[in-house]
């Protein structure tokens, strides 16, 4: 009998944990707390496992001298150059673990700081309401901060004269692709080798400046149309079969087609069927053939060049949609102080994983 009721007993327990670990996340989960995102690690390819974009420039900044410092730890630095000093001590230095600060709610008050980025987050125009574009702004501005930084970094570790410019016999470029570009066959990959670097180099004078560097590492988001052009070049490159120098139907439908990511998105049909897949090929192929010779050049690929490349205002505008969707409680579109003050882990521990799919932090500690 008691033995019975144990067993009873037990399984109620059990029942009841695998419901609690199982139950449905709850944004608005009180008393959560807020994690750093981890170290980005700068030797992967680019776009895969991005971070989410930064919401709060206080939290971006414990993030950068974090990885400032562990940065510091994997390089060498030649001749006692260290990495510039962060500007006044910030208050959260104080803590040891800096993570301690920021779930410290008497000195990082999540209401208050949203009242106090509110207002710069709402400017166009400043009605107390904040559209799609206007925070797609913000997480622009602070993810450009972000890869600026970065990109900082990076030059320190090229520039082996340390005189503020990148030349090509100084860049080395990341392990992964050293061995694609090791690789005999005759389509190697045209990233980071020299027609790619030359793109880069808005003046030709054989050297990268910082603007130059950063538009050669992040070439998508570079406003320079040198880079822009030798992006479309590369594309046709890599899915030029037959070597001709443009793409007949079937090298643009066997690998580019699909790799569109866009908004209105050009690929709903293809999940119906094979022929209507097809269909909606032919008809973005014949729109970006604009001098109708069946085949795509470098020049017509170019209004696809954002949607084969996504920049980081595409995914700065991807993840303002999916705060607003999440925290919008008057469904009106817009979000107001209040619905920001109500919903505020949907800014501060959203964390993006790749093709719109955003997760929670759930860890309570
Ligand atoms: C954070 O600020 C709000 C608004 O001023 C206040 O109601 C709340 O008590 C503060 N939290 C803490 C822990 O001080
Ligand atoms: C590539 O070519 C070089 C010289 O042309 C040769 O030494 C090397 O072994 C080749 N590598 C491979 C992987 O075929
Ligand atoms: C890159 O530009 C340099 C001159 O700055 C030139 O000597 C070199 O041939 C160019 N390389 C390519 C691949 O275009
Ligand atoms: C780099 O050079 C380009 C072209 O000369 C210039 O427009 C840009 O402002 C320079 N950037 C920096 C950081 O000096
Ligand atoms: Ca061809
Ligand atoms: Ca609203």
């Amino acid at each position: 009998m008691a033995r019975s009721s144990l067993v009873v007993y037990s399984c109620v327990v059990i029942f009841v944990l695998l419901l609690l670990a199982f139950a449905p996340r709850q944004p608005n989960q009180p008393h959560r707390r807020l994690k750093l995102r981890s170290t980005s690690d700068l030797s992967t390819p680019p776009d895969r496992g991005r971070r989410s974009i930064p919401f709060d420039p206080i939290i971006a900044g414990i993030e950068r001298s974090r990885d400032d410092r562990e940065w510091e730890r994997s390089h060498y630095l030649p001749d006692g150059h260290s990495a510039p000093a962060m500007e006044p001590q910030p208050e959260w230095e104080g803590f040891m673990d800096p993570e301690d600060y920021i779930n410290d709610e008497a000195r990082f008050n999540v209401t208050h700081r949203i009242v106090e980025l509110f207002p710069n987050i709402d400017f166009s125009p400043a009605d107390g309401l904040i559209t799609v574009d206007e925070l797609t702004e913000w997480n622009l501005r602070q993810v450009e901060q972000e890869v600026m930084h970065h990109t900082q970094r990076d030059m320190e570790l090229h520039d082996k004269n340390h005189d503020g410019f990148i030349s090509f016999t100084e860049y080395e470029p990341p392990i992964w692709a050293r061995r694609l570009h090791n690789d005999n066959s005759s389509d190697k990959m045209g990233w980071w080798q020299e027609e790619h670097f030359n793109a880069s180099d808005v003046d030709y004078d054989g050297l990268l400046n910082l603007t130059e560097f950063n538009d050669f590492l992040h070439p998508a988001d570079s406003s320079n149309p040198k880079v822009i052009h030798w992006l479309a070049k590369e594309e046709i490159r890599e899915r030029d079969k037959d070597k001709d120098g443009k793409l007949s139907f079937q090298e643009y439908f066997n690998g580019l087609f699909q790799s569109i990511r866009r908004s209105d998105d050009v690929h709903s049909f293809t999940l119906e069927s094979e022929t209507s897949a097809e269909v909606a090929a032919k008809m973005l192929f014949s729109q970006l053939d604009s001098d109708n010779d069946g085949y795509l050049s470098k020049d017509e690929l170019l209004p696809v060049i954002g949607d084969l490349h996504p920049s980081e205002r595409y995914y700065a505008k991807q993840q303002a949609e999916y705060a607003i969707t999440e925290a919008d409680t008057d469904k009106d579109g817009y979000l107001s102080m209040k619905e920001m003050i109500e919903n505020p882990y949907v800014f501060y521990t959203a964390v993006y994983t790749e093709d719109n799919h955003y997760d929670f932090h759930d860890e309570f500690r």
